[in-house]
């Protein structure tokens, strides 16, 4: 495929054209028009949730080159809290935790009626039982930062943005080489700051930069690098899914050193997918990949 280094803008398309025009060909596109009358819009903030659930226990997380992932647990209160005063002097010394891959919905059902109508045709049918199951938040600081990966089950990403701005650097999946892979899902290249000296084949790679804005719904093919960057306090949230080829695809990773844990969550979603045994029956053994996923 012919590389860009800009994302497709695109305003209110409509479910054919955005399955044949960018799931089919993997390619990314940001869709501006569909969520603009949601209700979180107006209403969340991380205010907000503090009001509606205090005391309520969340996980977050600091990202380091040099001791991995920190996990530290928190009341969403002393989460407002330590946000509000890193943001009257945000500094870059010590940037505060980040709230990452937290399944809100599950945690707090009221905030679903904000998020109608929400856009199911994207998805495939299996998804639309309690679709919100599938998740998760990502609420934090301006300049917190999610150093670069892809989803750990090569899933589909639709990332939507509701508070804040985020700069995104992505590479699609044919530049995974030239990013040098820590693990499974980790590289070692900081897209804002690349090192040539020590990441050579880095010059290579093609990465696409942009920013995506409050009412953005983002399109992530599976396997697409990327590498987020809050610009101001942010709420977003993101559906990871597979469709019939994205899952097999997946599995067939398994031989390319996908952890057998995620193989595992991968055969349970082409149970449901391609072998269509409803979400039902399948959920109650994916729902532990929610609080596994890094
Ligand atoms: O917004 C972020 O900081 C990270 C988002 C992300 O990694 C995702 O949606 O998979
Ligand atoms: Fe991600």
């Amino acid at each position: 495929m012919i590389v860009s280094n800009e994302i497709e803008r695109r305003y209110k398309i409509g479910n054919d054209e955005f399955q044949t025009e960018y799931v089919k060909k993997g390619k990314p596109v940001i869709i501006s028009g569909v969520i603009q009358s949601w209700d979180s819009f107006d209403k969340w903030s991380i205010e907000y949730f503090k009001n509606l659930s205090p005391q309520m226990k969340i996980y977050a997380k600091k990202f380091s080159s040099t001791q991995g992932i920190q996990l530290s647990s928190v009341t969403i209160e002393e989460y407002a809290k330590i946000i509000n005063d890193f943001e009257k002097n945000p500094h870059d010394n010590e940037l505060p935790p980040y709230c990452h891959d937290l399944p809100l919905f599950s945690l707090i059902p009221a905030l679903i009626k904000d998020v109608q109508p929400f856009p199911l045709d994207y998805l495939p049918k299996w998804y639309h039982y309690k679709w919100w199951r599938y998740c998760q938040f990502f609420i934090g600081a301006s300049k917190s930062i999610t150093p670069l990966h892809f989803d750990c089950l090569l899933t589909n990403n639709i990332f939507f943005q509701i508070l804040g701005r985020k700069q995104f650097t992505i590479l699609l999946p044919e530049d995974t080489k030239y990013c040098y892979r820590k693990g499974w899902r980790w590289f070692l290249i900081d897209p804002e700051k690349p090192d040539y000296n020590k990441y050579p084949q880095y010059k290579y790679a093609r990465p696409i930069k942009f920013i995506v804005n409050p009412g953005d719904i983002l399109y992530m093919p599976p396997g697409t690098l990327h590498h987020v960057r809050s610009l101001d306090t942010s709420i977003s949230f993101n559906i990871d899914w597979h469709t019939e080829k994205s899952v097999l695809d997946a599995l067939a990773a398994s031989m390319r050193g996908m952890p057998a844990k995620n193989s595992y969550y991968n055969l349970l979603l082409l149970v449901g997918l391609v072998f269509k045994i409803p979400p039902q029956m399948v959920f109650n053994f994916y729902k532990s990949y929610l609080n596994y996923i890094s």
